[in-house]
């Protein structure tokens, strides 16, 4: 957490540069479904994070790695809850929804199943890549606030 200087995150978020691009993200130190994830990251001032291209999934890896938490899942903003296989960020506050247009599923995923439309970064494998789970799971998550 970055306290110094002009406080370029919201309250309880760091800041992450990679390539020239500044993020702010957290990762609470608990679990939630997908849904209690998305109201967590609300109230605390961001969404669940949206991965836009490999960029951008390299400041979140750095994010989850510099904290240490390792070996578990981490949900984002992904989800094919309106159309199977139809994969799709959710974004302005749930308010919309915008396709993949970048993607690192892990090999086999997604699962396309009816009941699997939630997805997470799962770094229990080295390479962090994505998968696809019931949105009830419980795990941790990223959120992802603006900054200033
Ligand atoms: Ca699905």
């Amino acid at each position: 957490m970055e306290l110094e200087g002009q406080q370029a995150c919201p309250l309880f978020y760091t800041e992450v540069t990679t390539g020239g691009s500044s993020y702010c993200f957290s990762a609470p130190d608990e679990k939630a479904s997908w849904t209690e994830a998305s109201m967590y990251c609300l109230i605390s001032g961001g969404v669940l994070v949206v991965i836009d291209d490999s960029e951008m999934e390299t400041a979140v890896r750095d994010f989850i790695t510099s904290g240490g938490k390792r070996n578990s899942g981490y949900w984002t903003a992904g989800t094919d809850a309106f159309r199977d296989g139809d994969w799709q960020w959710e974004t302005n506050y749930g308010s919309s929804f915008e396709d993949f247009g970048y993607s690192n599923w892990a090999p086999l995923f997604p699962r396309r199943l009816e009941w699997t439309n939630c997805m997470y970064i799962d770094t229990a494998i080295g390479n962090m890549k994505w998968k696809d789970a019931s949105c009830n799971a419980q795990k941790r998550f990223v959120c992802m606030g603006n900054t200033r």
